[in-house]
């Protein structure tokens, strides 16, 4: 897996999840969209919701996040100084008409320095099937050598790969990696969790996830040290109340 990650910037786990923790997930997720409606906005492309903030109802998410066969190789990959930055979940409608175009882009730059040229290591996982027929998750082999070189190619998406699994696959890829959702005319919902990695040296990635209490104050010192990072949106959920 490691080679394979240095060799094109992401690697795909069969059957990181099983359909029991599959259809768990699914239903927490449908409860949480009838109790708390609101934090499901439509981002637009063509129907995305996207939920930022269901860890903070839904305990059966921390699995995804601690997950033992994959977080050794999150940890292996980012670094001694691994936190958690983002957690959130999408829902992609089906599409009826033509699919709007894909959107190439990078969530962050690459990092030269690291020796995968890692800035942010993102995690994704498919809850639901994903083939030829649905959504997908796109995303264009680089090799570490071209990450942290100086001349990083553009980003239009003419050599992506679509990563296609049944539910419970999950998907390690570079957050600088030039990638997608590629969207077709489908009759079927795409689900899928989105977990961000980085150094706790550098500033968090994002303000999006109040990360909960229940794992920034975890017994265990090791779950405790992915969550010593807080971004602003969990220092101010977890500071106590001033009179
Ligand atoms: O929907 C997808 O498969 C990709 C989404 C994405 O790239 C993002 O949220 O940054
Ligand atoms: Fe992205």
């Amino acid at each position: 897996m490691i080679e394979s990650f240095a060799q094109d910037g992401f690697c795909v786990l069969p059957g990181a999840l099983s359909i029991e923790e599959v259809t768990g997930l699914n239903e927490a997720i449908d409860d949480h969209q009838l109790q708390f409606p609101d934090g499901w906005p439509d981002r637009g492309e063509g129907g995305r919701r996207q939920c930022v903030s269901i860890l903070l109802n839904m305990p059966v998410f921390d699995h995804g996040l601690l997950h033992p066969e994959i977080l050794p190789l999150v940890s292996r990959l980012v670094g001694k100084e691994l936190v958690v930055e983002e957690h959130s979940v999408m829902v992609r409608a089906p599409i009826a008409g033509n699919p709007p175009v894909s959107k190439w882009h990078r969530d962050r730059p690459n990092n030269p320095d690291h020796e995968f040229g890692l800035e942010a290591l993102s995690l994704v996982y498919y809850l639901t099937d994903v083939d030829e027929t649905t959504h997908c998750f796109s995303v264009v082999p680089e090799t570490v050598e071209t990450k942290r070189g100086e001349n990083l190619p553009g980003c239009d998406g003419s050599s992506a790969r679509d990563v296609l699994g049944p539910a419970g696959t999950a998907l390690l890829f570079n957050a600088g990696s030039c990638h997608a959702g590629r969207l077709r005319t489908t009759t079927s919902e795409r689900r899928t969790i989105h977990i961000y990695f980085g150094h706790a040296s550098h500033a968090p990635l994002s303000n999006h996830t109040p990360m909960p209490r229940r794992l920034v104050e975890h017994p265990d010192e090791d779950v405790r040290r992915l969550f010593s990072q807080p971004n602003e949106v969990t220092r101010s959920s977890l500071c106590p109340t001033v009179p």
